[in-house]
């Protein structure tokens, strides 16, 4: 039975706005959760638009001011789901105004901003979360917990790559994902933050990197009006892309494994390749977004003849969160993977405690990326710890 609430204020309310919007709607519905969420209000900037995202997905207010919705008296928790260029400004003032905050990844524009959102949350003393979603598929935690185990033994390898292909056409138009004043970067911090993340949950901690960032395309035509993912060019006009296509790397963790990713929207036929292998020294692991209820496993253990990987579907009430909704084999879906981490976070609350990944871990992400930035463009390694310096 749920006693206590917390009064959510989302800020933005497209792509994310929605996937965050169902998994307050479902949170309490498939868990018993301590703590249940109020969708309270939910903020954009053009009126008719917020007004028929707040009707359509269930929210009981709306505001057309981010600054308005922060200081309201009812709300306990800010939901940032907007550009990255604006995610610190609305962090730094909402954790000022004493409220809660659970932003969308990457955490910011850059790591300076990204240092300042972590001091303001902890100069405030409010709870914060970030939204690296994908950790709390049920298989992968499964994965966390095999690793943990010891069943994989010493961690060799990871191998991780996230390869899409939805700006392939060079007439798909300059919208915001590839402005870097919007974004900061391009497939960098939207897609191999992703795998950053992944790799500091399931392997530890980078120790140094070395990387590149290519842009194939380098102009596309201007749009006026457009979401981060489509858009129709208004004028013949082209604009230049500012920000990577595709970013490649290299790693060294501090405990001695090493790694290889590969962050790119020019891979042909991959609409969402969130996938990697881990190999350690008694069996390895891997996982793929679009079988996402599905974990393979070798062990080298298992007898001469009959060694091989085993699919795991990871649906069974002993797989983590699985048993929260249907029975074996009855397949959960992407925005299952928000709700699970709503629920972290709803628990966080009413512990008093802020869950992994939150803005420590956006930090230490933010971390890599840059020091991938700096090594594409040094052409050198680059620790981890000069960034954080
Ligand atoms: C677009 O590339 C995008 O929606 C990312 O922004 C998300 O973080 C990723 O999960 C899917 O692709």
């Amino acid at each position: 039975m749920t006693t206590k609430q917390v009064r959510i204020g989302m800020v933005g309310y497209k792509f994310m706005g929605k996937a965050h919007s169902h998994a307050y709607r479902d949170a309490s519905f498939f868990f018993d959760t301590e703590v249940e969420p109020v969708m309270q209000a939910i903020c954009g900037r053009n009126e008719e638009g917020v007004k028929q995202a707040a009707q359509k997905m269930g929210w009981l207010s709306f505001e057309t001011d981010w600054r308005k919705l922060i200081n309201r008296d009812d709300i306990d928790l800010i939901d940032i789901v907007t550009p990255n260029n604006s995610h610190a400004e609305i962090a730094i003032a909402a954790a000022e105004a004493g409220k809660h905050v659970y932003c969308e990844k990457p955490l910011a524009f850059n790591l300076e901003q990204s240092k300042r959102m972590l001091e303001a949350v902890q100069k405030n003393n409010v709870l914060h979360m970030i939204n690296y979603n994908y950790r709390f598929a049920p298989a992968v935690q499964f994965a966390k917990k095999l690793i943990e185990s010891g069943r994989l033994g010493k961690i060799y390898h990871i191998r991780a790559t996230y390869l899409q292909d939805w700006i392939m056409d060079p007439n798909f138009p300059l919208v915001w994902r590839l402005q870097k004043e919007t974004c900061g970067s391009g497939s960098h911090g939207d897609l191999a933050a992703h795998l950053i993340d992944m790799a500091r949950f399931l392997v530890g901690e980078f120790q140094e990197v070395n990387g590149i960032l290519e842009t194939f395309i380098k102009q596309r035509p201007i749009v006026e009006e457009s979401s981060g993912l489509s858009g129709t060019a208004s004028t013949e006009k082209m604009g230049d892309v500012d920000v990577d296509d595709a970013s490649v790397f290299i790693a060294r963790f501090e405990n001695g494994a090493i790694g290889t990713f590969e962050a790119t929207r020019f891979a042909a036929g991959n609409r969402n390749g969130n996938r990697f292998e881990i190999n350690g020294e008694k069996g390895s692991i891997r996982w793929d977004v679009e079988n996402m209820n599905h974990l393979d496993i070798y062990f080298h253990e298992d007898e001469p003849g009959l060694q091989g990987f085993r699919t795991i579907n990871c649906t069974e009430d002993i797989h983590p969160y699985a048993s929260a909704y249907w029975p074996a084999a009855h397949i959960i879906g992407y925005e299952h993977t928000f709700i699970n981490l709503i629920v972290e976070l709803l628990n966080g609350i009413n512990k008093g405690c802020s869950p992994s990944p939150n803005f420590f871990d956006g930090v230490k992400n933010q971390a890599v990326l840059e020091a991938v930035e700096r090594s594409s463009k040094t052409k050198q390694w680059v620790t981890i710890e000069e960034m954080l310096i």
